[in-house]
């Protein structure tokens, strides 16, 4: 692949510039680096391999060379009134959910609030960075990791979560090139949809873990339990903690973790 590769893959959808690197350190540094130059709205940066791959907080992502996709769109969101980060990086996740179900016929469910997961199994990551001015987005970039070939995920000591690709519970080649144009179709149908109050009904109907118990972990707190409830309209998490009471999860840093039923 190349940028002259994947202008021309891609001429049918309305994206602003596009640029594929072999190798950059991540996309999403590089989308916010665009966005600050004024970057128009869906410019499209995409790497075959990321040396500096980055998850949420101090998180890394990594992007194996010839194997995964690895992507961000600069979003200048000024139509969209209502957005939040949070339903942007639900938006990510329900596009590359949405594909995985309808083109690979396969049960995607989303890990509130940036996995997408087969099988309980992590196949892609969305991280959603924002500016702001005043109570207004300025720029998003959102950025999509997808595990694509079996050799994009990596060994398991290496990570908190279980991990699998496309490939693998597909149990057959996927052309990463369609699938990225696959999921740009996904993004660019549900964009418009993020500030409605159907998008949240959408999000939540594909929620993994609705109704289980589940454990909240931060860095440096005590663990919170109680049952996912579904998404407020901000698509912040509502949990039923033992007490009854409901508590709002702001995503920020969290780590969510299913409690073992056994
Ligand atoms: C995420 O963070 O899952 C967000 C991943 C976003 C990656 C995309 S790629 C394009 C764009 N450019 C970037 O630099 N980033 C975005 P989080 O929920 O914080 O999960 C991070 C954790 O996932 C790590 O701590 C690892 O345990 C695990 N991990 C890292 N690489 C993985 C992979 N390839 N597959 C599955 N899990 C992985």
């Amino acid at each position: 692949m190349d940028t002259n590769t994947l202008q021309e893959h891609l001429a049918d959808l309305p994206l602003g510039k596009v640029t594929f690197y072999d190798v950059l350190g991540s996309t999403n540094t590089e989308g916010m680096r665009w966005a600050e130059e004024s970057a128009l709205h869906l410019s499209l940066v995409a790497a075959d391999e990321q040396t500096a791959g980055r998850g949420r907080g101090d998180r890394t992502w990594q992007t194996a060379p010839g194997a995964a996709l690895a992507f961000s769109l600069v979003i200048r969101p000024e139509e969209y009134r209502e957005i939040t980060s949070s339903r942007l990086t639900g938006l990510g996740a329900l596009a590359v959910c949405d594909v995985i179900q309808s083109c690979y016929r396969l049960p995607a469910k989303i890990k509130w609030p940036n996995d997408v997961l087969v099988g309980g199994k992590k196949l892609a990551g969305v991280l959603v960075e924002t500016q702001w001015q005043g109570d207004q987005i300025q720029w998003a970039v959102l950025g999509i990791g997808i595990n694509v070939a079996r050799k994009s995920v990596p060994s398991q000591g290496e990570l908190d979560f279980p991990a699998t690709s496309v490939e693998t519970v597909f149990g057959g080649a996927v052309d990463r090139w369609k699938l990225l144009k696959e999921v740009l179709v996904a993004l660019l149908v549900r964009l418009p949809q993020v500030d409605q109050d159907g998008f949240i009904g959408d999000w939540e109907a594909n929620l993994a873990y609705r109704g289980d118990l589940v454990h909240i972990l931060r860095d440096g707190a005590e663990p919170e339990s109680g049952r996912i409830q579904g998404l407020n309209a901000a698509g912040y998490l509502r949990l039923k903690l033992p007490s009854g009471e409901e508590k709002l999860i702001q995503a920020g840093d969290i780590k969510l973790r299913q409690v073992d039923r056994n």
